[in-house]
C-alpha cells in the first residue's frame, strides 16, 4: 500500500483469557488480524541499539512486545508516530508501505513479529531517500 499513512497502524487488544493460572493470548488466522501469518519471527537480548530503519513494499506485521518495552516509530514519509509497546496483549498492526525505526528496548525485551509474508529482502526498502521517492511516485 504505497498510500498507507502512519493512521493506518492500529494497537489492537489481543484476544485473552485468564483464569487461577494466570493469563493466555491467542492469534488466528482470520479471526483477529487481517492477514494470515506465514512467518514468525522475534527480537531479543538487544543492546542499546536501533533496529529497523526499512520499510515494506507488501509486508504486514504485527508487533508484540511479549516481555520487556520498546518504541516503534512508524513514519509515512510526511508524519511520524511513535508506539510504545509493553504490553503482551497490545499487538501494533503495520501495513505496508510505512518506514519503521525501533528503539528503546528495554532490558529483557522480546518482540515478536507476526508476519503475512515469508523473508524476501527484495521487499525491503533500507534506504530513507529511496523510500521518500516511492511514497511520492
Ligand atoms: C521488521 C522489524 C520489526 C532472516 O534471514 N529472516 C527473517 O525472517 C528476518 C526477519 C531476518 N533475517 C535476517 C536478515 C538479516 O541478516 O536477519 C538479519 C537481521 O534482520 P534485520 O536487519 O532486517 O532486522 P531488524 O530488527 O532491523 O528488522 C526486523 C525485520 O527484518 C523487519 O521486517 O519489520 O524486525
Amino acid at each position: 500500500m504505497k498510500n498507507s499513512t502512519v493512521d493506518d497502524c492500529k494497537i489492537i487488544d489481543i484476544r485473552r483469557y485468564t483464569d487461577s493460572r494466570g493469563y493466555l493470548s491467542v492469534v488466528e488466522n482470520g479471526i483477529d488480524i487481517p492477514f494470515d501469518i506465514k512467518r514468525i519471527y522475534y527480537l531479543y537480548m538487544v543492546p542499546e541499539v536501533a533496529r529497523g530503519a526499512h520499510a515494506h513494499k507488501e509486508l504486514q506485521q504485527l508487533l508484540i512486545a511479549t516481555s520487556g518495552s520498546v518504541d516503534v516509530i512508524m513514519d509515512d514519509g510526511q508524519e511520524k508516530k511513535t508506539f510504545h509497546l509493553d504490553r503482551p496483549w497490545k499487538g501494533l498492526l503495520i501495513p505496508s508501505g510505512l518506514w519503521r525505526d525501533l528503539e528503546n528496548f528495554s532490558g529483557g525485551a522480546v518482540l515478536m513479529c507476526l508476519a503475512s509474508e515469508g523473508y524476501d529482502e527484495k521487499d525491503y526498502i533500507r534506504d530513507y531517500q529511496e523510500f521518500l521517492n516511492y511514497k511520492k511516485q
